[in-house]
This record gives structure tokens, sequence and C-alpha cells, in this order.
């Protein structure tokens, strides 16, 4: 009977366990530190690894991580040899459209002018494009940004994406290279992150990148904190050159109470929450991949460590 060490600071440690037992009834499912004996465990489905303990497994052949991002596990975390994979889940790709479709809207529909009149009483009009007229760029046209630019297209949008290699989603502008990115910077109200970070990306969301968008345009980064270099986003919307940015992640999280983001009128806040990963059919897409595992087939979602996603 194959075994699997769960463990996260995060995600609950009961659900996810059951609903592991229940997709994979043969699987003996450990929570840490619970592990019994090491020599067992070939399994591990975590996010973070802290101490290092990964290196303690001896018979581990596979990492599931939790989330579709495995920056957190790209250092030395995981053994030379050992497989890893990221989470594809279609919840959680669920979760990013319904955030990222929020967000375009109320930015589209003008609902934070909205209610920031409705607070003071004020009747006013904005004029109301279609969406055909609302150009948005996607970068990151993988699981999650392919999903939303193709949602976003499916809803009017004049929609671009930008990814490493060329990509052919019916509807949307796919490019790539820096020719492409700057193109579809430079025709984008609205330009939405979902890159995973890589030593590519890593403040990529910079002044140089602000300066190429069309002024007073949006961003939204729903990917990682450091993607972003922080004081270069105040500096451009303090200057008109960005109008808006909202931010679901961070450089550091939770973000400080005393944080320059938290207050700013131009800037919204969420707390890493655009989408969160889904115990039931989380632990489906790792059933299978044990599944696979066990009949010596590859597992989907395979990690490239070169790359680095
Ligand atoms: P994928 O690996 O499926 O997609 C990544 C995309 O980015 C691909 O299209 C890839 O191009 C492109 N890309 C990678 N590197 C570059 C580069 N140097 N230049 C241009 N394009 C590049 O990832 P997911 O869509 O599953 O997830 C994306 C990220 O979203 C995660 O890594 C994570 O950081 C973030 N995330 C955030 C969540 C939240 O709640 N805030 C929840 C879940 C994920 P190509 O197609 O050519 O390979
Ligand atoms: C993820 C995340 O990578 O939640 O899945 O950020």
């Amino acid at each position: 009977m194959p075994t699997l060490l769960f463990r996260s600071p995060s995600d609950p440690a009961t659900a996810w366990s059951a609903a592991l037992r229940r997709h994979a009834p043969g699987l003996d499912v450990r929570v840490w530190p619970e592990t019994g004996a090491v020599e067992d465990i070939e399994y591990a489905l975590i996010w973070a690894s802290p101490d290092g303990f990964l290196h303690d497994l001896p018979a581990l052949r596979v990492v599931f991580s939790l989330g579709a991002g495995v920056d957190h596990l790209m250092g030395s975390e995981v053994p030379e040899g050992v497989e890893l994979v990221r989470m594809v889940d279609p919840a959680l790709t669920e979760g990013m459209i319904e955030y990222v479709i929020y967000q375009v809207l109320r930015r589209h529909r003008h609902m934070a002018e909205y209610e920031r009149q409705q607070a003071a009483a004020e009747w006013r009009i904005h004029p109301q494009l279609r969406p055909g007229e609302r150009r948005i760029g996607v970068l990151g046209l993988g699981e999650l940004g392919g999903a939303c630019a193709r949602a976003l297209s499916g809803l009017g949008f004049d929609v671009a994406g930008w990814a490493r290699s060329p990509r052919d989603i019916p509807g949307v502008t796919a490019v790539s290279g820096d020719d492409g990115r700057d193109w579809l910077l430079g025709r984008s109200d609205i330009v939405v992150c979902l890159l995973p970070l890589t030593e590519a990306t890593r403040g990529i969301l910079n002044g140089e990148l602000f300066q190429r968008m069309q002024p007073g345009a949006t961003l939204i980064n729903a990917a990682r904190g450091q993607h972003l270099v922080e004081d270069d986003l105040l500096i451009a919307l303090g200057e008109g050159r960005l109008g808006h940015a909202v931010l679901d992640a961070f450089r550091d999280e939770p973000l400080p109470p005393d944080h320059a983001f938290w207050q700013h009128p131009h800037i919204t806040v969420t707390p890493h929450i655009a989408s969160l990963t889904n115990p039931e059919t989380g632990a489906e897409a790792v059933a299978r991949g044990i599944r696979a595992d066990q009949a010596g087939e590859p597992i989907p979602h395979r990690v490239d460590r070169g790359r680095g996603y």
C-alpha cells in the first residue's frame, strides 16, 4: 500500500486526508508531524518545505505541490531525482476565472467609482464601453492564464495573451517574445499577470514595463508578490502612469499592517485568495497522479525544474 505524507501550514489536513482516502482508497495517508516509519513514504503533498524535511524521507519518489505555483519548492527543497508535480485542479481554475472576471468587470463598469459616489451621495454616470472596446492583456497563457483569457474573450473583450512559446487559443491574440510582450502592454487597458515565478519573471512588473503600458491602465497581479517591484508601482501610480492596481499576492505575506498598499487610494488588496486549491478536486488530481505513477506511467503536470515551472 503506497504511503503519502501531507504537510501544510494553511491547508486543512482533516479535509485533505478524508478526500485523499475517498479518491485513493488503498493509500496510507499520514499527516505531519505523525510521519510513522519514514522508510514507507513514497509521496508527499505539501505547501512549502520550511526545514528541508523532504531530505529525511529515503523512499520519496514524488512531491505534489498543494498549489499551482511551485516557486516555494524550487530551491534545494526537493531532493535530486524526486519528481515535482504542480497542482492543476478544476476548482482552482474556476476560482481564478471568477477573480479575474470580477476585477475586470469592476474596472470595466466603473464599480469602484460608483461605490465611492454612493458614499458621497453623488449621482454621476460614466461612459459604458462595449466589451469589444476594452482591451485586456494576459501575461501567462497556461492553465490559469489561458482559462481566464478564454473566459474574457467569451464575454466579448478584446483579449491578447503572452506566453513563452507560441499558443493557439481561439478568440485570443497570442504573442510571445519581448516584441510580443511590448505590443500587448502598449494596447491593453487592463493587464493581468498570471505568470509563474521563475528567474526569468522575478521583478517583471517594474518601472520599465509600466512605461510601456497605456497611461492610466489597470494592473491585476494574481500571481506572485515577487513579480512586482513595489516601489516602482507606487511611483507609477503616483505619476498617473498607472490608474489602478489590484494585488492578490505579496512579497511578504501576510502584508504587514503598516504597508503603504493597504491605504493607497489606487490599490485594491486581497489576501492571496484569488483562488484556493479545493481538497475534493485537488485530492482527485493527486490520486490520479499516484495511480499513473504506480502503473509506471508519466504523472501529468510534472514540473520542468530547468525551466522553473
Ligand atoms: P502554468 O505553468 O500552467 O502557465 C504558465 C504560463 O506562463 C505559460 O503560458 C508559460 O508559457 C508562461 N510563461 C512562463 N514563463 C514565461 C516567460 N519567461 N515569458 C513568457 N511567458 C512565460 O501556470 P498556471 O497557469 O497554473 O499558474 C500560474 C501562476 O498563478 C502560478 O505559478 C502561481 O504563481 C499563480 N497562482 C496564484 C494563485 C492565487 O490565488 N493568487 C492561485 C494559483 C496560482 P508557455 O505556455 O509557453 O509554457
Ligand atoms: C497557488 C497559490 O500557487 O495558491 O496555487 O498561490
